[in-house]
């Protein structure tokens, strides 16, 4: 090699050294602009992990959330809620309990029910999920599922899955559905079968009792039964990264009848309104979520 060439290779090497060295200070400063966002910058389901970070989520504990009332609306004290939906401007909610479980239509600010279907004899309603015009619900101990049509409740057909049913949500691709335990079961929405399943785990091991369910932004959302908890997991790895503490936000002493706990997640993809409820609570909250701490 002579010596122009030389030169001219030192050269182009310097060229590459600068851009690189250029390409590195780009990428440091916006990860140093990503780590500071603020707190209160961050939008509402919107877990601060990202799913670029979900291989290193098991090393990060669960972010706390709490929450501020933005709407309070009647619910049917009656309602033993164990699915509950939004579209369509109105609640699609499945309610539970031998014999008096029920698919019903309600009017979000009245209460009013506005369509019911019974569940015949023993079935024990639990979660709801609309997929394109129908919406599909679950039951706990008979290992059966329920697909009716959207508009009127009728049942199209039933199918079967190999254990209890708790929570049912659509993520766009696969209902999702809970069964008590720490794990979420991803199904086919035309052949309900199932196509992969996840633990939800936090930093001190698996998370059961997952209740009622609802994907929002890339999340699901989870009750856990007999808390006031509310865990958002990742559904590529089951990670919880965060959880909602919901106590307090039905107040006890203006309550005179039994009530039972929080269940009932809804989102109105829409307007970005996130509600809450609770089985035979008076009432149901538009809530939104605020980081903690
Ligand atoms: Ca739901």
């Amino acid at each position: 090699m002579n010596g122009p060439d030389r030169h001219r290779q030192r050269s182009m090497r310097s060229r590459l050294i600068v851009v690189a060295a250029a390409i590195g200070a780009i990428a440091l400063l916006a990860g140093i602009l990503a780590v500071s966002r603020k707190p209160d910058q961050v939008r509402l389901s919107t877990p601060s992990l990202s799913a670029s970070s979900a291989g290193t989520e098991a090393l990060i504990s669960p972010r706390s959330y709490s929450y501020k009332i933005l709407n309070v609306y009647p619910h049917d004290p009656q309602a033993f809620t164990q699915g509950l939906v939004f579209a369509d401007g109105i609640l699609y909610e499945g309610t539970g309990g031998a014999g008096v479980s029920t698919l019903r239509k309600v009017k979000l600010e009245t209460g009013e029910v506005l369509q019911l279907r019974r569940l015949r004899g023993h079935y024990f309603g639990e979660g709801v999920a609309l997929y394109e015009d129908k919406i599909i619900q679950i039951t706990y101990l008979d290992k059966t599922g329920f697909v009716c049509r959207k508009d009127n409740f009728e049942v199209l057909e039933r199918f079967s899955y190999p254990t209890e049913g708790w929570g049912l949500t659509f993520d766009g691709m696969h209902l999702v559905m809970s069964d008590g335990t720490a794990n979420l079961y991803f199904l086919d929405p035309q052949t309900f079968a199932r196509v992969r399943q996840i633990e939800a785990r936090d930093q001190d091991g698996p998370v059961p009792m997952l209740n009622e369910l609802e994907y929002i932004n890339g999340y699901i959302y989870s009750n856990i039964w007999q808390t006031d908890d509310i865990a958002i997991i990742s559904p590529k790895t089951g990670q919880v990264a965060g959880y909602i503490h919901l106590q307090g936000i039905l107040d006890m002493e203006s309550i005179e009848q039994p009530i039972d706990v929080l269940n009932g997640i809804a989102y109105d993809a829409e307007k970005g309104r996130l509600f809450v409820t609770g089985k035979l609570w008076p009432e149901l909250f538009e809530i939104q979520i605020v980081p903690e701490g």
